[in-house]
């Protein structure tokens, strides 16, 4: 089996606007859409960012790929690293953390490849993973506070404004009526820290058996990650990414038991030697769209084994593709032990056939059929095309999007 055709289609999907601690999301996001085709006629399926560095970079190495065997993995990453000899990053100078292009390109055609090698092997590709550890994959509901939508051109608002602590705890009680979540991450980072806790507190009391989470990327000074500690012990799963840098996590580490999270910190497997030396993290997200595809997010899982760490999964804004792939990842990582974060309940499109994925009682099915076990709408797949071309947004930027919302604004993490 040979790869002969890559397409790779950007588009659009609207968005709303929420909040973090580097801006807010605008009026879409953008995604990646891509289908490598075999001399054997199968057609293997991949979705990444779809922002300016991505796009060059998965137009870069596409062409390069003709020829291909998909089973050969290392092929594959010595042709992403020749056509990329650069390197870079693919994030916005604003985000908070990068991500290697070579890294992103690079899964993005990985988890192409392993659907073919699941097409071709007529086995869903947890198999090609080691196998499904479980089959039911939890899900957590992630909240955000958010501005009501300015620009509704290109789709509606959902919810209008939630931000205080008790239109969040309303948001909330959404999210788990209509998709049974059992538990609950909220991006903080947002509002003054006295008012994230008073929001954990009423979520906490609003839903005592769920497992809370709140993820402030980095906001909060080390004393002001211990005041929100001190308020909230006892009532958290973990706290993600309290306070910025590697050092700042380490500092903080050293003064509480409750279990620091991250996906800021430690994004790339070099990283993790640094955050076990320093005990900097207890638990490190997953996510296959740069820890290598899906064969590197099943590495990821065994060296937190080996060290001891937990593991939990990252979400961003996405589609069914990459919604797929994190449930067999998700089947395959033994210890992904805490429900996977999702941003898909803020969309309503989607591009694979059959619709939208539904959750039951928080959880999905890891799909059955071969490969990543979803096939492409193509119709739907046009009509967000056409809105990447109508949007004229071509890249991810939080900081810019939230001048609109608060000319004044300034970005500024640490902020309390
Ligand atoms: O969608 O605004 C957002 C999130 O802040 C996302 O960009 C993060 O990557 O969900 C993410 C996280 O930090 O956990
Ligand atoms: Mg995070």
């Amino acid at each position: 089996m040979k790869i002969n055709t890559i397409k790779i289609t950007p588009i659009a999907i609207p968005d709303v606007p929420l909040a973090n601690t580097k801006g807010v999301h605008g009026s879409v996001f953008l995604r990646a859409i891509i289908e490598l085709k075999t001399d054997t006629g199968l057609v293997g399926l991949g979705e990444t960012y779809g922002a300016k560095r991505t796009l060059t970079g998965l137009q870069k190495v596409g062409p390069t790929l003709k020829g291909l065997d998909p089973h050969n993995l290392r092929d594959l990453r010595m042709r992403v690293e020749k056509a990329l000899p650069d390197g870079g990053g693919v994030n916005a100078p604003t985000a908070l953390a990068d991500h290697k292009a070579v890294d992103v390109v690079y899964s993005a055609f990985e988890i192409a490849c392993l659907d073919l090698r699941g097409k071709e092997a007529g086995r869903p590709l947890y198999d090609l993973l080691g196998g499904a550890v479980r089959k039911t994959i939890p899900f957590g509901g992630y909240l955000f506070y958010k501005f009501a939508k300015q620009d509704c051109r290109f789709g509606p608002d959902i919810l209008g404004e939630v931000m205080s602590p008790d239109t969040l705890v309303a948001e909330a009680k959404q999210f788990v009526a209509a998709y049974g979540f059992k538990s609950l991450k909220l991006k903080g980072g947002v509002l003054e820290p006295d008012l994230e806790i008073e929001t954990m507190l009423k979520l906490h009391e609003a839903f005592p058996g769920h497992g809370l989470r709140i993820d402030p990327m980095g906001a909060w000074t080390v004393p002001t990650a211990m005041r929100v500690i001190d308020a909230l012990k006892d009532k958290l799963e973990y706290l993600e990414d309290p306070v910025r840098g590697m050092d700042a996590m380490a500092e903080l580490s050293a003064q509480t038991a409750m279990p620091l999270a991250t996906n800021l910190v430690v994004v790339e497997f070099e990283q993790i030697i640094e955050a076990v030396k320093k005990d900097a993290v207890q638990i490190i997200l997953s996510d296959h769209h740069y820890w290598r595809g899906a064969t590197g997010a099943i590495h990821l899982g065994e060296m937190c084994r080996a060290a001891g760490l937990g593991v939990s999964m990252h979400s961003n804004s996405h589609l069914g593709i990459s919604l797929a792939a994190m449930c067999h990842v998700a089947a395959a990582t033994p210890n992904l032990t805490y429900d996977c974060d999702t941003h898909y309940p803020w969309y309503d499109k989607e591009i694979i056939k059959g619709g939208r994925f539904s959750f039951q009682n928080g959880t999905l099915q890891v799909p059955e059929s071969p490969g990543l076990g979803v096939e492409l709408d193509h119709e739907a797949v046009a009509e967000l095309h056409d809105l990447y071309n109508a949007a004229l947004v071509k890249d991810r930027d939080d900081t810019d999007e939230m001048l609109k919302y608060v000319p004044d604004y300034v970005r500024q993490v640490p902020r309390w």
